[in-house]
């Protein structure tokens, strides 16, 4: 066996080093902090692990059979076996130095679904009672209509919650008496506006159909604050048609609308097509519906989008909030209160 050495100033920064360098099953033989030159380091040994390496995680195929369904059934359960086995063995390696509180708080990220890493970057001030601060999350700017217009364009998935926030964000401006108009380019399909139609019906708000860019230029600068449904969206073909119709538009953010409930891998794919779109913030829907909410800020970490208004519930004008340093802690543990 032959045992490597790997420095980083954060330990989770060296155990990654010690996965890309020797893969996932590498055996950490030792961890301690040292320091060298005036600066505290993470060093970590580690192994190829010999029992891993070349074992199968599943059972090869036989040369002219198929295998089984139970074959693959089984094969998938050893494979799921392994990673878990694998997330529990790098959550406690990423809780290393952490003591009382922040060891808690570790524990208790981890389980409502943070990735070890970050829930390392957040344990303390979790453990300590602190707003978050962690270096990986951005934060949008507070919106302030009355400071200034605002033309805020929804763009995500089928079946998102697209337009209940539109709905929810609008009779948020009614109540504040901010002048609030709403439009769609979900044009194409039947029944596509409907819905925001008759919200604004009972809000008491204008509902301006886009399907044209042209359409798109003529309400440029006519409302204080605009606020965009769209066609759900997987892929960026299905984008196509609306593209043109949303840039005339020349939104002051594009949120990337997306709910908690979806698989966090699924998200993360999701979360390509954001970037394509030029999306740059998130706005998180059906936080009210997960168990483990921890993946929105595995989300948020991983697409450099900026965390901003989110949705805990069906019910409009209710049930929305800001997703700011001070209170992802209470949308994060305390669902269904409003954050
Ligand atoms: N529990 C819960 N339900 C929500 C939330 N947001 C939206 N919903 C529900 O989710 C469903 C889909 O919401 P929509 O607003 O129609 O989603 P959409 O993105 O506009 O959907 P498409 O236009 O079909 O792409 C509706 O039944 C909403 O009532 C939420 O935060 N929590
Ligand atoms: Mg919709």
């Amino acid at each position: 066996m032959r045992i490597q050495t790997f420095r980083a100033p954060r330990l989770h920064e060296a155990l990654a080093e010690v996965r890309k360098s020797l893969g996932a099953d590498a055996l950490i033989l030792d961890k301690r902090r040292e320091r060298e030159n005036g600066q505290s380091v993470w060093v970590v040994q580690a192994a190829k692990d010999p029992d891993a390496a070349g074992a199968p995680l599943a059972p090869e195929p036989a040369p002219v059979e198929q295998p089984s369904p139970k074959g693959w059934e089984e094969a998938l359960e050893r494979i799921e076996q392994v990673l878990d086995r694998l997330s529990r063995k790098d959550a406690e390696a990423f809780a290393e130095g952490l003591e009382g509180a922040a060891r808690q708080a570790h524990a208790r990220l981890v389980r409502i679904g943070v990735a070890p890493p970050l829930a390392r970057e957040l344990a303390e001030d979790l453990g300590a009672g602190r707003p978050l601060s962690a270096a990986q999350l951005r934060w949008a700017e507070r919106f302030a209509p009355h400071k200034r217009p605002e033309v805020l364009l929804m763009l995500g998935p089928r079946g998102a919650g697209k337009t209940t926030l539109v709905a929810k964000l609008a009779s948020w401006c009614a109540m504040r008496d901010v002048p609030v108009a709403v439009a769609s380019t979900d044009t194409e399909r039947v029944g596509g506006t409907e819905m925001l139609a008759a919200y604004a019906q009972i809000i008491g708000c204008p509902c301006v159909v886009l399907d044209t860019p042209e359409a798109s230029a003529r309400l440029r600068g006519k409302a204080r604050v605009l606020l965009v449904d769209s066609e759900g969206i997987g892929t960026t073909e299905e984008a196509r048609r609306q593209w043109p119709i949303w840039e005339a538009l020349a939104p002051t953010r594009r949120l990337w609308v997306m709910p908690a409930t979806l698989d966090e891998e699924d998200g993360m794919a999701l979360l390509q097509l954001a970037k394509h779109m030029r999306a740059d913030h998130l706005a998180i829907t059906c936080l009210d519906l997960t168990r483990r909410p921890g993946k929105v800020l595995n989300w948020a970490a991983a697409s450099a989008l900026k965390l901003s208004f989110c949705s805990f519930g069906a019910d409009v004008p209710e049930r929305t909030g800001w997703l700011a340093p001070d209170t992802v802690w209470a949308a994060l543990f305390a669902r269904g209160r409003k954050a």
